[in-house]
């Protein structure tokens, strides 16, 4: 095992704490000898274990097991839903309901990684700019770890759970007078300057490698295949860029016989990707002042954004932006249809499957796999300021029948 620049090509040894590449400053990979790893899974009882993020230790890169930093991550529900794929005109829709991580995203997946790395290189703080999902995860594994936590977040709206999150976790919060954008810079000179703070943002190639797992869970779920479509929000695009990851090594193991096509969502007023996507340009162009209701993914100068484009590319996948209303509209229909309860950024991926049901990019007989990344009680608030506010009646059962309507007899066919 090694760390790699994806530009240059540079060879770093898995022992550096290294976030970008010295020589040419690009984002850095881990790199694996894929005849190591089969004889090692040879030889291992993976099979055996429950799903989880540790099921997969064999392609993890830590020294010992028995050291790891574990809240129970991973083993989510991909969930099959066929009341919402009748409606979306999708035979065979999954949903894997990332909400079920122990701190309600996905982020867990990396944090158990990349905190474990933390306390195997002696590291006494770990930071991160977020958004809120990322703070609230790094906070809870330092807490775990007995590590001190720093984060920094964006000034304006940042959903109040996982701030609650991050506060009782015992994080030190900071936001920042400014975008996410920003908060990021200030955390990678600060991790750059102190050497014992270590950076935990998805430019840590360690943290990526514990996401990864979100791939290889779809594909033991799907008994050993992998679906056709995966569709995942966008924001810092370390996660579009992890799951490919995973698929990939899959792929080379030959524990699946083919690959998925990676579809990136944005949200319109944070979608530099899904621009340079759909034009076809190599590069991206930075939103200044992004904006959306999904302020998971109100990002607007990604930082992973070469790998999540090489993903697109190599998987021949594609990229789309949703409005904010498409995306509250989806987080409804996944709640009344299928009883799961996303944030607004996780609902981003079913919008984007209407769209793309609609444009023709997705076919109603393939096997779709859309990634929820965080769970709805996140953001209770945006929830409550466009539903109607329950009415307060008196505690006698007349008027509440009334009210009701179940004072008559309830006509067979009859539905509340
Ligand atoms: C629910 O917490 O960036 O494309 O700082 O919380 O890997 O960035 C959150 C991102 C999607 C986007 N869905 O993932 C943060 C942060 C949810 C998220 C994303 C985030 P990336």
């Amino acid at each position: 095992m090694f760390i790699q620049c994806i530009a240059c090509r540079e060879k770093y040894d898995e022992d550096e704490i290294i976030y970008s590449c010295r020589r040419c400053g690009d984002l850095l990979e881990v790199k694996y000898d894929y005849k190591v790893l089969k004889e090692r899974l040879r030889e291992s009882d993976w099979m055996s274990l429950p799903l989880s993020v540790w099921r997969y230790r064999d392609l993890m890169p830590v020294r010992d097991i028995s050291e790891i930093v574990s809240l129970n991550e991973g083993g989510t529900g991909l969930h099959r839903c066929k009341r919402l794929g009748k409606l979306l005109g999708v035979k065979r829709l999954y949903v894997k309901n990332e909400g079920e991580n122990p701190t309600g995203s996905f982020k867990d997946r990396g944090m158990t990684v990349g905190v474990t790395k933390a306390v195997e290189f002696g590291m006494k703080i770990v930071i991160c700019a977020s958004t809120g999902n990322t703070a609230a995860s790094l906070a809870a594994y330092a807490a775990k770890a007995g590590l001190q936590c720093i984060v920094l977040i964006p000034s304006g709206k940042i959903a109040y759970g996982k701030l609650a999150q991050a506060m009782v976790y015992g994080a030190k919060v900071v936001q920042v007078r400014g975008n996410f954008d920003q908060a990021l810079k200030i955390v990678l000179e600060l991790s750059e300057k102190h050497r014992k703070v270590y950076l935990l943002n998805s430019i840590n190639p360690f943290r990526i490698e514990g996401q990864k797992s979100l791939a290889y869970e779809i594909c033991d779920q799907l008994n050993g295949e992998a679906p056709d479509k995966v569709i995942v929000p966008v924001g810092n695009a370390g996660n579009i860029s992890a799951i490919w990851k995973g698929f990939s090594d899959f792929y080379q193991l030959n524990l699946i016989s083919s690959l998925p096509q990676m579809i990136g969502i944005q949200a319109e007023g944070a979608a530099p990707i899904a621009q340079a996507v759909k034009e076809g340009i190599n590069s991206i162009l930075p939103v200044d002042r992004p904006e959306t209701v999904a302020t998971a993914i109100r990002i607007g100068a990604p930082l992973s954004w070469k790998k999540a484009m090489r993903a697109i590319r190599e998987s021949k996948g594609t990229a789309e932006t949703v409005t904010d209303r498409e995306i509250l509209e989806a987080q409804r229909m996944l709640a009344r249809h299928e009883g799961l309860f996303v944030e607004p950024a996780s609902a981003s991926s079913i919008a984007g499957l209407r769209k793309l049901v609609d444009l023709g990019t997705v076919n109603k007989d393939e096997t779709i796999v859309c990634v929820a990344t965080g769970h709805g009680l996140k953001d209770p608030d945006i929830v409550m300021q466009t539903c109607r506010k329950p009415i307060e009646i008196e505690a006698k059962i007349g008027p509440i029948s009334e009210y009701l309507g179940l004072s008559k007899p309830i006509a067979p066919t009859a539905t509340l």
